[in-house]
């Protein structure tokens, strides 16, 4: 039995190899000879795994007796990607995987790319708490990420005739190998009902809920590995199921239906992800979901933190608890009915705890996707967390007032409720009313936040607001998706210690000017651009040049993001072309990606927009050898690895103030991309920190903006004025890219001409400038290599262990708890 460990655990090609086939055999029923490419991965799959359950038993062990403090990061996304590559990468076998599967006739590159990944979030909020989980593995820091297992995540994205058509993600169909069901950790889940006031032992009156109905939460645990060290953390996402014991009464009463039915109800809690990330759209599943993993998240913690520490007055020693936006909120008012009604703590004892227990990080000011729940809701579905929340708020509100007296305007900003009309909750007040720290996500956006979201907050509790700028994995987005280039860095200064210290990749600044690595940056990127094409290729049946520029855009449609300002840009190109002007331009392949929320009609128009004008660019020789435009389907992790290691030129033109910070711009630089972009977000950060001369800036700031709004923005007055952008909205409008229909177009360019929220025409002019410099740029290699070495040189700030850091250090207070290997 101990031969058997040994090959179950092994780092050597021979043990891989030989887990492997036992795998193969003992768990898929297969043999070599007749295993399908899925067989086989699974097979590496659970090879991989084995490797990576012996570092969680470990650590899972010393973080139990040593009682360390824990972080517990509560998201209702998490946008994973592919485990396999990653998990390889931070077991430090890519290549003696890759060896021996070789030996065994094997294809790696293909049994990796078989992996299905799991998409269960939407986009950049999602992607961060992946990264987050990644980091603070590589960090060394205990945590727990807790969250939703969604059946299906975001959808699939197919292009049909140029629109978009969802698909669902069956993401579990073949199994999914990373995760391990745990059924007797299961918690009940109530909603609806009443509460009621009784006597307890001591002769008190208390009150406690009694939900109409409950379901349970089962976890299903996936462990998280860290770049070269050997801690594992957890990730432990809710499954819902009806409860046994609740439907037993139907069954009872010989409503066998009736029983079936509610069960089938019961799981539907946890079936799909809500693909929005735009106006809050206010469905009660959407709370019950919510409710619910946050509900089984903290009996969880509370379970563990009885069984190890003991009592509960030091609960927020062992446990910080981060909150990802406002969707986990609620837990807050959950983890006081915890300690008031189910473990008798009085109402002091349990809001000290509970403030000192949670943090909340902001991740939008956009007005419409703030959530707020109307309080009719609330109160049938979770009417005891309602009574809560009242009485959170009168003893909020009262210090309000003896701070501000007669100040009633400011208490009627803060409360927890929205008064006036329909009366509604108002979560993000609620997570910042119970949290010990807020933070925002890049500099600018933080300070928004302070000025004007949280203003009167900030004024009440200064101390209370903070800053982390986001990161992003180099494991993920450089190592694993773009190794060609981390070879030629590796090479270049000697060392791979940059992959865990990512400011170290400043020592390429001592070889900015090396003929030699220039040409091999200039081959890395040329072998990018060429996979890139095959893929689109195929996928698409767009050829791209290789020698052109890749103008890349990928991210969530959205009208603030602008991608009709790119779009207008292209139009523009088309038409110099046409009449003759191509003397300052540079051939272009322009790349789009990205997903429109399925009831998003005007993000989804864009779309369209692209490609129609793909159709027509595209299949006119008169300007087929300058420009290209493709759109990419499916945009997702699997496919931003493909794309960010290929792109020469990145798109982060959102209008300032509107994006909190944007962790794409950071994944493009890291591969090389040099960044046009407006003063938004982290882009403010990403250009101090890689130098304003390697950074194509231009448009309106945040500040000049509002000041626009405020006085009167008339977009019609730029439409009017510049006639070449009349003529490239008036070009959509002709009919050209839509067959003769001169209406299809008409609610994005009427937007654009009468209200423009997002100051598109504003920024035109300026932005068809930059992309001039842009181009000239592009005409100077040698300019461009350096540029374009710089910008990865100098963006070791933007890793994710250095949010991690930042986090630990200010926000949690929490030290790094090394594992030793077993
Ligand atoms: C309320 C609900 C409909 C909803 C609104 C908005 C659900 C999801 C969202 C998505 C938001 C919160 C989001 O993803 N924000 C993004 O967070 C990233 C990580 O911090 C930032 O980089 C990015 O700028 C921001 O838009």
């Amino acid at each position: 039995s101990s031969t058997h460990e040994r090959t179950r655990t092994g780092m050597s090609k021979t043990a891989l190899k030989q887990d492997f086939l036992d795998n193969l055999f003992y768990i898929q029923g297969r043999f070599r000879e007749v295993a399908t490419p899925h067989d086989l991965y699974m097979a590496a799959a659970f090879t991989t795994r084995d490797r990576l359950l012996k570092r969680w038993v470990n650590s899972a062990q010393v973080f139990k007796t040593s009682h360390a403090r824990t972080v517990c990061y509560l998201s209702a996304e998490y946008l994973l990607g592919p485990h396999l590559a990653c998990n390889l990468v931070n077991l430090g076998i890519t290549d003696t995987a890759r060896q021996a599967g070789a030996e065994l006739g094997l294809n790696f590159d293909a049994i990796v790319e078989e992996e299905e990944e799991p998409g269960l979030g939407n986009g950049g909020l999602g992607r961060l708490a992946a990264c987050f989980m990644e980091s603070l593995s590589t960090c060394q820091v205990p945590a727990i990420g807790y969250g939703i297992r969604y059946e299906f995540g975001i959808f699939d994205q197919a292009i049909e005739d140029g629109w978009q058509v969802e698909k669902t993600d069956n993401w579990l169909r073949n199994g999914n190998p990373w995760e391990i069901p745990r059924p007797k950790i299961c918690f009940p889940v109530g909603y609806g009902g009443h509460t009621e006031s009784y006597r307890d032992e001591h002769g008190q009156m208390r009150l406690r809920w009694q939900p109409a109905f409950m379901i349970n939460g089962m976890a299903y645990d996936t462990p998280i590995l860290g770049y070269g060290t050997e801690n594992v953390n957890l990730l432990r996402l809710w499954k819902a199921e009806a409860s046994e014991s609740f439907n037993f009464q139907a069954f009872n009463t010989g409503d066998y239906y009736g029983a079936v039915y509610s069960k089938i109800e019961a799981e539907t809690i946890s079936k799909v992800l809500y693909p929005n990330d735009e106006p809050e759209i206010g469905k009660e599943l959407r709370l019950k979901q919510q409710y619910f993993f946050v509900s089984c998240s903290m009996q969880d913690m509370i379970r563990l933190h009885l069984n190890t520490v003991g009592p509960l007055e030091s609960f927020a020693e062992k446990f910080v608890v981060q909150l990802n936006d406002t969707h986990p909120a609620l837990a807050v008012v959950e983890l006081m009915r915890l300690l008031l009604d189910d473990h008798g703590l009085n109402w002091e004892q349990a809001w000290d705890i509970t403030r000192h227990t949670f943090c909340y990080t902001n991740h939008t000011l956009l007005p419409e996707a703030l959530e707020t729940w109307s309080v009719a809701l609330f109160e049938r579905l979770l009417p005891r967390h309602l009574d809560l929340i009242y009485e959170i708020n009168r003893r909020f509100l009262d210090e309000v007032r003896m701070r501000f007296l007669g100040d009633e305007a400011r208490v009627w900003r803060m409360s927890l409720i929205a008064e006036g009309g329909e009366r509604r909750v108002r979560m993000a007040n609620l997570a910042v009313v119970g949290s010990q720290a807020v933070n925002g996500v890049a500099e600018l956006h933080s300070a928004l936040v302070k000025a004007t979201l949280f203003k009167d907050f900030a004024e009440l509790w200064p101390e209370r607001f903070h800053n982390v700028t986001n990161g992003v994995t180099p494991r993920r987005f450089m190592v694993v998706a773009n190794p060609r280039l981390s070879r030629l860095i590796t090479q270049t200064c000697g060392h791979d210690a940059w992959i865990r210290d990512l400011e170290r990749l400043r020592e390429l600044e001592t070889h900015q000017d090396d003929a030699g690595l220039h040409a091999d940056w200039r081959a890395v990127k040329l072998a990018a651009k060429q996979d890139l094409a095959t893929w689109m290729q195929q996928a698409t049946g767009i050829h791209l040049d290789p020698a052109s520029l890749f103008d890349v855009q990928a991210k969530r449609f959205h009208e603030y993001k602008r991608q009709h300002l790119n779009i207008l840009h292209i139009i523009r190109c088309y038409q110099r072309i046409k009449q003759g002007e191509s003397q300052n331009l540079v051939p272009r392949a322009f790349i789009f990606g990205g997903k429109a929320a399925p009831g998003y009609f005007m993000a989804k128009l864009m779309i369209k927009l692209i490609n129609a004008v793909a159709e027509v660019v595209n299949n006119d020789p008169q300007v087929n050898g300058w420009m290209r435009v493709a759109f990419l389907p499916n945009f997702n992790v699997k496919n931003g690895q493909r794309l960010y290691p290929a792109a020469d030129l990145s798109e982060q033109i959102s209008l300032a103030g509107k994006e909190a910070s944007g962790t794409g711009n950071m994944k493009f630089s890291m591969n090389g991309a040099l960044t046009i972009g407006t003063l938004d977000g982290a882009n403010v950060e990403i250009r101090e920190a890689v130098g304003a001369e390697n950074f194509f800036l231009f448009g309106l700031t945040a500040e000049a903006a509002l000041q626009q709004q405020l006085t009167g923005y008339r977009p019609w007055e730029y439409y009017q004025s510049d006639i070449e952008l009349k003529s490239d909205i008036d070009l959509i409008n002709s009919g050209l890219f839509s067959h003769g229909d001169t209406q299809l177009f008409r609610p994005l360019t009427d937007n654009l001409v009468n209200h423009d929220p997002f100051m598109v025409l504003a920024d035109y002019r300026a932005y068809l400038e930059c992309q001039q410099t842009v181009s000239a740029a592009y005409q100077d290699p040698e300019r461009w290599t350096r540029m374009s070495l710089l910008n990865v040189a100098r963006i070791g700030r933007f890793s994710s262990d250095r949010a991690i850091r930042e986090y630990a250090e200010h926000i949690w207070k929490v030290t790094p708890n090394p594992i030793e290997a077993a």
